[in-house]
């Protein structure tokens, strides 16, 4: 009895899922593969006593590719086998005991492709590209977005008035950072409270709706209260990190119905994605967010301070965008129907003079978030939003940041900081 079945023709209703697998010495890839579909699915270690034909029979995954070149196989899964509308459940079968066995060196979940069936059952965003720019008015162009920094340790009084400089010098958005919750020197309801006065008083000065990304990562009772008070004083967004609150956590708070949208930061991931042979990609954490319900989600700059490819950041941006995402070399052809776009987001050691590139890799459906590029700069955070806005405004008006930047000081003062460029 095997689970190797090269001859079965996946469902349209079956889970697949696309594994890179480095077997154990002296072991082959399909000795591997059996175990791997084995453990995600029905059996054990060994033979059992206990297994019913028609356990067997309707339950087991079936091993339907194997590449010895790539070093990859592919599995498909009975939808039977999973609880409706449960994901944690299922990324208990598929993400779970199989990246510890001893059957394989290294293992890593390359791409999940989500039956319709599936994803027919899950609410994915709420507002999505297009609710988020309805509600900000941002209506073309990428988002403008900074995060307070420092991270942490700015009094709560000084972090209302940073945000404030950040959206009177002309960015769209400001993030709590991911590690801000509620500390004594910056406790939450303070905090909330003081930065909302200070987003209506920029609102009111410049004419333009400004959003803030407040962070309620916390046990969930309390997320819940958090949210509860952010609605209640009327803003559009929570930010949650996702990966550090669980699965669990965030389908729950997106079928709490809360009439807001949820900005998914995704500090921890690369404790589980970035190891190319072992874990789980990006890619695949992206599509689960997407089909849970995030509004927006960091996916990396392939410019900044952090790790992903360029091929890479572009992918997951076309699997959050797409209504349908068609295969690539480590990607399943993926349909959307009724699964709204996800805003990508763009972040992690950016500065004014990155915003072209990026914008040329992920288009204009964005976020482009940069803390140390905006409190960096050397004339303050109110230079440091308007640097940004007019390194966007030259990006949209199809002219060279050099060119732009000789008659914008705020600009040029960025650039010669951050990329050490010489003006005459
Ligand atoms: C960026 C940031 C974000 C990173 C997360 C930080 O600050 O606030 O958390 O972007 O990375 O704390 O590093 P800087 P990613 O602009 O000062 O780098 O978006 O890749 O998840
Ligand atoms: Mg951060």
């Amino acid at each position: 009895m095997s689970y190797i079945e090269l001859s079965y023709e996946p469902k349209d209703d079956d889970l697949l899922v696309w594994f890179s697998v480095e077997p154990p010495k002296g072991k082959d890839l399909n000795y591997s593969a059996e175990k791997i579909a084995e453990e995600s699915s029905i059996g054990t270690w060994t033979t059992l006593k206990t297994l019913l034909p028609e356990v067997w029979e309707n339950l087991r995954a079936r091993v339907y590719h194997i590449d010895k070149e790539r070093s990859e196989v592919k599995v498909a899964y009975p939808l039977a086998l999973f609880e409706r509308r449960n994901m944690s459940g299922i990324l208990a079968s598929i993400a779970g005991n199989i990246f510890g066995m001893k059957s394989v060196e290294e293992l890593r979940l390359v791409d999940i492709r989500l039956p319709e069936e599936l994803i027919r059952e899950y609410p994915g965003p709420q507002y999505g590209v297009e609710g988020v720019r309805e509600f900000s008015g941002v209506k073309e162009r990428p988002f403008l977005g900074t995060i307070i920094k420092p991270k942490i340790g700015l009094p709560t009084e000084m972090h209302a008035k940073v945000a404030y400089e950040a959206w009177v010098g002309g960015l769209d958005i400001v993030k709590d950072d991911e590690n801000l919750t509620s500390q004594d020197f910056n406790p939450f309801e303070e905090r909330l409270a003081r930065t909302l006065e200070m987003k209506d008083r920029a609102q009111e000065e410049t004419g333009e709706k400004k959003i803030y990304l407040v962070n309620i990562t916390a046990p969930y009772k309390e997320m819940l209260r958090r949210a509860e008070l952010v609605e209640d004083m009327g803003n559009e967004f929570v930010m949650i990190d996702v990966v550090i609150s669980g699965f669990s956590a965030v389908q729950s708070f997106r079928e709490e119905g809360f009439k807001m949208a949820i900005h998914a930061h995704r500090a921890m991931h690369a404790a589980i994605t970035r190891n190319p042979k072992h874990g789980i990609s990006m890619l695949a954490l992206a599509k689960i967010y997407r089909l849970l319900g995030v509004d927006n989600l960091h996916i990396g700059t392939a410019v900044g301070k952090m790790e992903g490819s360029a091929e890479e950041v572009s992918s997951i941006r076309e699997e959050l965008q797409l209504s349908t995402a068609p295969s690539l070399q480590n990607r399943f052809e993926q349909k959307w129907d009724g699964i709204k776009p996800v805003l990508a987001v763009a972040s992690g050691g950016l500065h004014p003079g990155h915003i072209p590139a990026v914008v040329d890799l992920l288009g204009k459906d964005i976020v482009i978030q940069a803390g140390g590029g905006v409190h960096g700069h050397p004339d303050g955070t109110i230079a440091g939003a308007k640097a940004m806005r007019q390194a966007l405004e030259a990006v949209m008006q199809n002219i060279p940041l050099k060119d732009y930047a000789e008659g914008h000081r705020e600009l040029r003062r960025a650039l010669e900081k951050f990329m050490d460029m010489k003006f005459s």
